[in-house]
């Protein structure tokens, strides 16, 4: 595939700064290592923080951060606060509103024609994005114009990042015997085939031991696979083991839970598959749980000033469409408790019956969402399209 921007492919560049955890990161390496894939041209990443980077992609401990390096086509460059500016891209994406170094947007304006510049944005439902995707936001005294690009789930909008071939591996790895069922063996999970599988990928989470003490008493065998990640913490305290580390396995009761290394993406997207509930966060784990088209339970990245909330919601109301009634209720009211903004202050122990009883609805609505934002343009793809829009339009 050729990208439409020219007819000689065009030159990426995008700009990242890892706030806080993975997100910033996770969702800049997979949306470079996807534009190259597609063909849309090549792609050089900044990124500030290497030690972020190499968790994420792996490939990155064989690049020196002093020179960079490629990995799956994808040029990596170490952003530090020396920064030298290269021939800027064609495109240039900054990420999430980090701040071009001033040196940067010099060798911008030297370029002719000008680069399109991009923010890429967080994902939000809030009907508020759409009037805003897309917006031009002129440099106050530099000859540059800045667009807002908005991920989004919207036909119209900025997508959501799904690599070409995803679904289809993600059904075939399920069925292969080389798939999940050789994935579960290699990690020692010998759940039982009726088992609940569960994957654990969070933020600190206070009421886990009352919920975890709720599924080690219940009649369904329960099998929880948690990726070291700042939940760990409440892991330890909830089955009282102090030092609870990957490669650890304890079982209480109906409860059996595995530590797992944080792997790369694509390991990660296979604890997904693997599993018939996932417990994600943020904003790229949160996106491949409905690639993973089954029920999931969201932890918001807290703001502030709750901000986050209004995201649940909005996100809630469009994904609920459709469900009964009771259903919708029992999932938002098990969201609404993990995130600790239930209402009737509810927690998720006591949210998890009305969830797990709801299960066939939630199931199906997992599997007809999935099928609904598949149907729609990826990012990758509307980004491409979009950038190429801009640098046809008389500037
Ligand atoms: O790390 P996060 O909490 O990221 C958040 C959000 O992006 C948020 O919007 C941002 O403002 C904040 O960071 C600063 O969660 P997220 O977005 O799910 O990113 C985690 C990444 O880690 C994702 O790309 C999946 C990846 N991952 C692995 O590659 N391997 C693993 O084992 C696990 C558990 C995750």
């Amino acid at each position: 595939m050729h990208s439409p921007l020219s007819a000689s492919r065009p030159r990426w560049e995008i700009f990242c700064q890892v706030v806080d955890n993975f997100g910033d990161i996770g969702v800049c390496w997979r949306l470079a290592a996807d534009l190259v894939r597609r063909g849309c041209g090549s792609v050089r990443l900044w990124v500030d923080d290497w030690a972020a980077l190499r968790r994420i992609c792996p490939g990155a401990h064989a690049v020196d951060e002093r020179v960079g390096g490629d990995v799956e086509g994808v040029e990596l460059r170490r952003w530090t606060s020396a920064f030298v500016p290269l021939v800027p891209g064609e495109i240039v994406v900054e990420a999430f509103a980090c701040e071009l170094p001033p040196a940067q947007l010099e060798a911008m304006v030297a370029l002719r024609p000008a680069p399109v510049w991009i923010n890429l944005e967080y994902l939000s439902a809030e009907a508020w994005v759409a009037g805003c995707h897309g917006m031009a936001s002129p440099h106050p005294h530099l000859p540059l114009v800045k667009h807002f690009f908005f991920p989004g789930f919207d036909a119209g909008g900025g997508g959501l990042l799904r690599e070409a071939d995803l679904l289809a591996r993600r059904d075939a790895w399920r069925v292969r015997p080389e798939g999940r069922a050789a994935w579960l063996a290699a990690r020692g999970i010998d759940s039982s085939p009726d088992a609940l599988r569960v994957s654990l990928f969070a933020y600190e989470q206070a009421e886990l031991p009352a919920l975890f003490e709720a599924w080690a008493c219940g009649d369904r065998e329960v099998c929880v696979l948690v990726p070291e990640s700042r939940v760990l913490g409440d892991v330890r305290r909830a089955l009282g083991h102090e030092r609870l580390q990957a490669g650890d396995r304890v079982q209480r009761g109906a409860l059996v839970t595995h530590v797992l290394p944080f792997s790369d993406q694509a390991g990660y997207d296979e604890l997904l598959w693997a599993c018939e509930l996932n417990f994600v966060r943020g904003e790229d784990s949160f996106v491949r749980a409905q690639w993973a088209a089954r029920p999931f339970v969201w932890q918001i990245y807290p703001q502030a000033d709750a901000a986050h909330h209004d995201k649940l919601e909005a996100f809630l109301a469009r994904y609920l469409q459709g469900v009964p009634a009771a259903e919708a209720d029992a999932l938002a009211r098990f969201w609404r408790a993990w995130n600790g903004c239930a209402p009737d202050r509810a927690s998720p122990a006591a949210a998890w019956p009305g969830f797990a009883a709801a299960w066939p609805a939630l199931d199906l609505q997992a599997q007809r969402w999935c099928d609904a934002q598949a149907a729609l343009a990826d990012l990758a793809t509307v980004l491409d399209a979009f950038c190429s829009h801009i640098a046809h339009a008389p500037r």
